[in-house]
């Protein structure tokens, strides 16, 4: 049912689509037996002749139950959530893998900056590649972000790396991702941050380690 999904590259996307596939499933049912449970009422208790309507304040421990079996409900399911999702998030967020490649990422009015290390690894140094809009990772690589905003509040998204996360000005947020198949995917901001919001884009190309021996080489020199 959710095959709509854009496709999946990332290493730790299955875990995000399972969580969101639980919380789909909980709430879709959920909200079917709400509006069922609502039309049956609207239809079993509507207006009749001579039938005067009452004001029911809730005041009984019958009336109560309304209240309280569905408040356990509601927990229960929410612990349910919390237990399926604490892996993925322990996977994604409580854990920083050794990078194999690291980028520097900046949400600025209306672009994605990117600074990616050189040849050499690092950061800061002589042959740092700057690009706008475009990102190049090798394929099969723990590819370690360090994300910032320049203004105001923008969000990194890139949907077939199951990736969304905010960009705080002020805030070096750290992250990673592995990308499992090569092509060009979408990169787009995921926070309403001005007039051009809509137009922030850029790309994602995943290269298999030949191709991004080849890009690097090419873009240093
Ligand atoms: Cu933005």
């Amino acid at each position: 049912m959710l095959g709509w999904f854009p496709e999946n590259i990332s290493t730790y996307g299955h875990g995000i689509d399972h969580v969101i596939q639980v919380i789909y499933y909980i709430v879709g049912a959920w909200f079917l037996l709400v509006e069922g449970v609502l039309f049956y009422f609207l239809i079993r208790y509507r207006k009749k002749k001579g039938v005067p309507a009452v004001y029911e304040p809730g005041s009984t421990w019958k009336a109560l139950l309304w209240v309280f079996i569905p408040a356990v409900l509601i927990l229960g399911f929410d612990l349910g959530i919390d237990w399926a999702q604490a892996p993925v998030w322990d996977e994604i967020k409580l854990s920083l893998p050794l990078p194999e490649q690291v980028v520097r990422v900046t949400g600025r009015q209306f672009v994605w900056e990117f600074v990616q290390a050189g040849p050499d690894g690092k950061l800061d140094t002589a042959d740092d590649i700057a690009t706008v809009n475009q990102l190049t990772v090798p394929i099969h690589a723990k590819v370690q972000f360090e994300l910032l905003a320049a203004d105001v509040i923008h969000s990194l998204w890139i949907p077939n790396l199951r990736l969304k996360q905010d960009a705080v000005p002020g805030r070096t947020i750290k992250g990673w991702f592995e990308a499992t198949k090569e092509g060009t995917y979408p990169i787009a901001c995921a926070e309403l941050c001005g007039s051009g919001h809509g137009v922030m884009k850029g790309e994602l190309h995943v290269l298999n380690p030949v191709d991004y021996q080849r890009w690097l080489h090419e873009t240093v020199h």
